[in-house]
């Protein structure tokens, strides 16, 4: 059995790199002529789009972005987003902001197939669009800074593999199909499971519509069919926080092992408290001042990203590291008054391409 790396940051301990030297960086390249035309600006105005408001996910994401537009001094950060997390609730959104002629917009599609024609109204209108956490199926963004999800997923594998002692059935709770940052969590977790644990079994995945209940409810009836259920993989926050609610009221925590995505607050006291066995803590705060430093840095230059695609670390989180000050740093927060300038770094990734999940 392959045990887990519990090192602190162990998606970022690589080289990184300033994403300002790969953004400014380089000959004067094409850039589309209403990007041209937000480069003759000297302040620019970055809309944010999240992924749904109300996540300390993307509120910590939020905080990177605000800390860095202060500290760069020219930039105002303007955030909105749906209520869900909905292409049919976000793509109004993107539509009203493009009217107001923001410089850039980051954001968080919320379908990768279902975004791909709003966010190319945005560009054929003039604004430059990166993409932030997720994607979208197609080429046509500025740019990608996310974590790798991909990892992300073995590394919760991994996680549980060793928790519940290399055997015995397994079940992911996911958020949506059609959302890749879950999507690439749920095919990097099945393909560790598949190729490094012969003594595990994947019992597939179930939707929570991104909904903390949901996930608590199918979680409760997984338990009820699988009495021997060893161990539960959240995809992120809410699928991850329902699955531990159902635990809990269940009684199951310690028995049934538990790896969540990211690090929310109801999360963090999850792990505290035992029902949680570890986290895959998200860097978003350093996802938001990344992008913010690429977006001003292709704003004043009119060159385009290249390479196109950042990825910021993941964190595993334990009970046995959560004190660690290099551990809580990325622990997500509810206020950006407890946020701190990290000048985050991130390294080109290889490849950030949606693949399948089938
Ligand atoms: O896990 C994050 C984000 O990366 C994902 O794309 C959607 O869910 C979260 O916002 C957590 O709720």
């Amino acid at each position: 059995m392959k045990t887990l790396d519990r090192s602190v940051n162990t998606l970022s301990r690589r080289t990184v790199l300033r994403a300002s030297v790969y953004a400014g960086a380089g000959l004067t390249l094409f850039a589309p002529v209403g990007f041209r035309a937000a480069a003759r600006q000297d302040s620019f105005t970055i809309a944010f789009i999240q992924g749904v408001i109300g996540d300390n996910f993307y509120i910590t994401m939020d905080c990177g972005a605000r800390a860095k537009a202060e500290a760069l001094g020219n930039v105002t950060i303007d955030t909105q987003g749906p209520e869900r997390f909905d292409q049919t609730l976000q793509t109004p959104i993107l539509n009203a902001v493009v009217q107001t002629a923001p410089s850039a917009i980051m954001m968080a599609p919320n379908d990768r197939q279902g975004m791909i024609a709003p966010i190319q109204a945005a560009i054929d209108a003039g604004v430059p669009v990166l993409c932030v956490d997720t994607t979208i199926d197609a080429d046509i963004q500025l740019g990608d800074v996310a974590t790798d999800n991909v990892e992300g997923g073995r590394l919760a594998a991994r996680g549980l593999a060793e928790q519940i002692g290399g055997a015995g059935k397994v079940f992911v709770v996911n958020t949506i199909p059609g959302v890749s940052t879950t999507d690439m969590r749920e095919q990097g977790f099945r393909e560790a499971i598949e190729n490094e644990f012969p003594d595990i079994e994947y019992l597939g995945q179930e939707y929570s519509n991104n909904d903390a209940n949901v996930a608590a409810q199918i979680t409760a009836a997984r338990l009820q069919s699988d009495p021997d259920l060893s161990g539960i993989f959240g995809t992120n926050l809410f699928s991850a926080q329902g699955a531990a609610a159902a635990l809990r009221e269940q009684g199951l925590q310690g028995q049934v092992k538990m790896v969540g995505f990211d690090a929310g607050p109801t999360q963090v006291q999850d792990l505290r408290s035992e029902v949680v066995d570890l986290l895959i803590a998200q860097h978003p705060g350093d996802i938001g001042e990344v992008a913010v430093q690429l977006l001003h840095d292709f704003l004043s230059t009119g060159e385009p990203l290249d390479p196109k695609e950042f990825v910021t670390g993941a964190t595993v989180v334990t009970r046995d590291n959560i004190e660690d000050p290099e551990v809580a740093r990325y622990l997500y927060v509810a206020d950006c008054a407890d946020y701190t300038l990290a000048d985050a770094t991130a390294m080109p990734a290889v490849s950030l391409e949606a693949t399948p999940t089938a």
